[in-house]
């Protein structure tokens, strides 16, 4: 059980409190071009910023402030003085364009935001009314760090409340449609207290580094609340492809590394004489991860994926494993300090081994704002997370789909993700995306979409090559009736795949 003061802020937490903890002179971020950040160095900068949020930018205790940039240490400076200013994060992508921008400002109701300079122009087209926008990163005299090199350095944390909003996090889930979900103070420290402080348990000399931006709960997580917590350092790269980041785990000693399932694949692929000896921790999340991708990975390095399941609604992974607890082609168990289970259509509680929805409660809830979704999320006190899953009788939770990637052909229900993960299986196959395509007969038949390597013929040869490989690993029903062979599969901006897309296209 976490249990914190009434009043905490999570900024002053992760700062200052780390810095009386682990001392000023240790590392905290290094960015792509070699640039050291130390703690000492990170708090007077915040310190600076939120004196600027409060004295020159009218900030006041809950006014909500838009984030956006490239993954760097001034943003990730800018998100901790929102946070001592006692006002709430609201964090978007670097990529979102205009209109998703002025959605997103307008339904948080946004006052204020701090934008990379080189982001700006688009959050300008947006034309938000009321919104005043502060640059940072250039050098004009309205730039936000030019206004903070005549503040102090130093900055008393305003008293939020354990439950004052933090943080609102945006997710467009895979359907397209965007939710703001908060989250309080205590939640942000209640992710690094359950996920990191039990399945990462990280050191102060660790490094982490990652692909997931810093405007996606993942990121966030991982490359600011979870070293920060330690006292540990994080590597925070603006282009954080495979390669980039084969490239900073050698350069920069990364010990702890989170990325997506499809970037562990292609960093196999890439990897050629990279020295990854310093890693100790790899987290794959965001997508379910092939048994192939998890034994490849663990022949290549010795490390074995921890594998990880976690949303916006909740801020960041709730069932995982570590270490020897670790069962390939299972996501895990319930994190210390939550509790999951599986439910059938009306809520009820169904055995071991029965398919089911994801039901998971625990430190931090969904709270959306102002949605109507919020009472299918939340059901009787437990989050319905919309992932079929089954339990096993010793505990293990094994993912079958998201509830609405069910195929059902001609009486059969049919996991999407099974059949993809039989396919990428192909050595000829990087990523494959498999949907449900509307059929008179059957009600729907199975199409994939799939990306080969380089050099493969995209032709009906490879075509039924594929769907005979397939046939051979799973019952026939569920072999694609269609091949469709891509350049790249349709992404959000989190890097999770859209099948709606390849569905609209399809039907
Ligand atoms: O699995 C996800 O999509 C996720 C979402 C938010 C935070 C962390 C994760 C892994």
């Amino acid at each position: 059980e976490l249990a914190y003061p009434d009043r905490l802020n999570c900024g002053a937490e992760l700062l200052d409190r780390t810095v009386e903890r682990f001392g000023a002179d240790r590392p905290v971020f290094r960015d792509d071009e070699d640039g050291l950040w130390t703690y000492g160095q990170l708090r007077d900068r915040v310190d600076r910023i939120a004196h600027v949020l409060s004295e020159d930018l009218g900030v006041r205790p809950g006014n909500r402030v838009l984030l956006r940039g490239p993954t760097t240490p001034w943003l990730a400076a800018c998100w901790l003085a929102v946070m001592k200013a006692g006002a709430v994060a609201v964090t978007v992508l670097a990529q979102a364009r205009a209109r998703e921008l002025a959605v997103m400002s307008e339904m948080a109701r946004c006052s204020h935001a701090l934008c990379d300079v080189r982001a700006v122009d688009e959050l300008v087209k947006a034309e938000v009314p009321g919104l005043r926008i502060t640059p940072f990163g250039g050098e004009g005299p309205d730039d936000l760090l030019t206004l903070a090199i005549g503040k102090p350095g130093r900055y008393e944390a305003v008293p939020t409340a354990a439950d004052d909003v933090a943080l609102i996090a945006f997710t467009s889930g895979t359907t397209g449609r965007p939710k703001g979900c908060m989250h309080f103070h205590r939640d942000v420290l209640a992710v690094a207290d359950t996920f990191s402080a039990h399945v990462l348990r990280p050191e102060p000399d660790d490094v982490f580094a990652g692909s997931p931006p810093l405007g996606f709960t993942f990121g966030l997580g991982g490359l600011v609340l979870f070293p920060l917590r330690a006292g540990a350092c994080a590597v925070l790269l603006e282009q954080a492809g495979p390669k980039q980041l084969l490239a900073a785990i050698d350069r920069h000693r990364v010990s702890v590394l989170f990325t997506a399932p499809t970037a562990y694949r292609v960093m196999l692929d890439e990897m050629g004489d990279h020295d990854l000896g310093s890693l100790r921790r790899c987290v794959s999340a965001g997508e379910n991860l092939p048994t192939g991708t998890w034994r490849d990975w663990h022949e290549r390095t010795g490390l074995k994926l921890i594998n990880g399941i976690g949303a916006t609604e909740l801020l960041h992974i709730f069932l995982s494993a570590a270490d020897g607890e670790i069962r390939p082609g299972t996501t895990g168990r319930p994190v210390p300090g939550w509790e999951a289970r599986i439910v059938g259509p009306s809520g009820r509680e169904l055995p071991d081994g029965e398919e089911g929805l994801l039901a998971v409660r625990g430190p931090v809830g969904c709270r959306y704002l102002a949605d109507p979704r919020q009472t299918e999320y939340v059901r009787e006190g437990w989050n319905i997370t919309g992932d079929t899953y089954v339990r096993e009788p010793d505990g293990y939770f094994r993912y079958v789909a998201r509830a609405d990637d069910m195929i059902i052909s001609a009486g059969y229900n049919i996991a999407g993700p099974q059949v993809e993960e039989a396919l990428t299986a192909h050595p000829d196959v990087l990523e494959a995306a498999v949907v449900g395509r509307p059929d008179e007969l059957r009600g729907q038949v199975v199409v994939a979409y799939a990306v080969v390597r380089d050099g493969v013929p995209r032709d009906p040869n490879t075509a039924a090559a594929l769907r005979a490989f397939v046939r051979a690993r799973l019952a026939p029903y569920k072999s694609p009736r269609e091949i469709v062979f891509l350049d790249a599969l349709p992404r959000t901006a989190t890097g999770k795949l859209q099948r709606y897309r390849l569905r609209d296209a399809g039907a």
